[in-house]
């Protein structure tokens, strides 16, 4: 563990922790695996935190986009996958206009399917005919990523990218890496890119000192981690 953080990786994580949404412990996840550390982007509920995240994503979406790596293609609609994309992906799309001066269409889906007024299950810009990019909170091994993505190609879209918050680094249930598989289904490699991954969590548990966690984050690595 070498590199440093970013500083909004850095005030990402501090601000995290500071309202619990960061925790360490011992949790299930949805995959059943039992976690040392879980992340709850759903408690990043305040102006100043929804602040930082969303420039962390268009930070992220902006150094994809660009030259020389480049690994997400040009795209026209943002999509925030129900509930916890929703806010994330409305306001990266604000940034990205009010801080880049980009605009991008802005769509999401609904849980249930509605059977009167509009109708349908995605609501906003509609992406028929669309390059999308997924804007998600955290994946582990994919489950809720490939159902926007399902819910969106049924809609005519077609998904050139995911960008997520929190890549865990982690292995879907066959054992391959999950992002690999899902960079497979999206276009190719690069295609899913995410402000932190756990091993930024890791070097940022190590500069603050926090040997406990790390300890057991690395073994839990050993057992559901991609293979480096
Ligand atoms: P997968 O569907 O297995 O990729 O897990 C991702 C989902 O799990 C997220 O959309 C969350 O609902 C939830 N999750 C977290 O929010 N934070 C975590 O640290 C871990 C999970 C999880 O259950 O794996």
């Amino acid at each position: 563990i070498t590199e440093t953080l970013q500083g909004f990786q850095n005030q990402l994580l501090e601000q995290a922790e500071e309202v619990g949404a960061l925790k360490f412990g011992a949790f299930t996840l949805k995959s059943g695996r039992v976690s040392p550390y879980f992340f709850n982007a759903g408690l990043m509920s305040s102006g100043n935190i929804l602040n930082t995240i969303a420039n962390a994503y268009a930070a992220t979406i902006i150094a994809g986009l660009g030259f020389p790596t480049n690994p997400l293609p040009p795209f026209d609609v943002i999509f925030g996958p129900a509930y916890k994309g929703i806010s994330l992906a409305a306001c990266t799309a604000l940034v990205l206009s009010a801080t880049y001066g980009k605009s991008y269409g802005f769509a999401y889906d609904r849980k249930e399917a509605k059977d009167h007024g509009e109708g349908g299950k995605l609501v906003g810009v509609p992406v028929k005919g669309k390059k999308v990019l997924i804007l998600d909170d955290v994946m582990t091994a994919g489950t809720a990523v490939r159902l926007a993505i399902a819910s969106i190609q049924s809609a005519g879209g077609e998904v050139v990218g995911v960008v997520q918050l929190l890549d865990r680094e982690e292995v879907g249930k066959d054992g391959e890496s999950t992002v690999d598989e899902i960079e497979n289904v999206v276009g190719g490699r690069g295609r899913v890119q995410s402000v932190l991954k756990m091993k930024d969590l890791m070097r940022w548990l190590a500069s603050n000192g926090k040997q406990e966690q790390l300890k057991a984050m690395e073994a839990y690595r050993q057992q559901y981690g991609r293979k480096e």
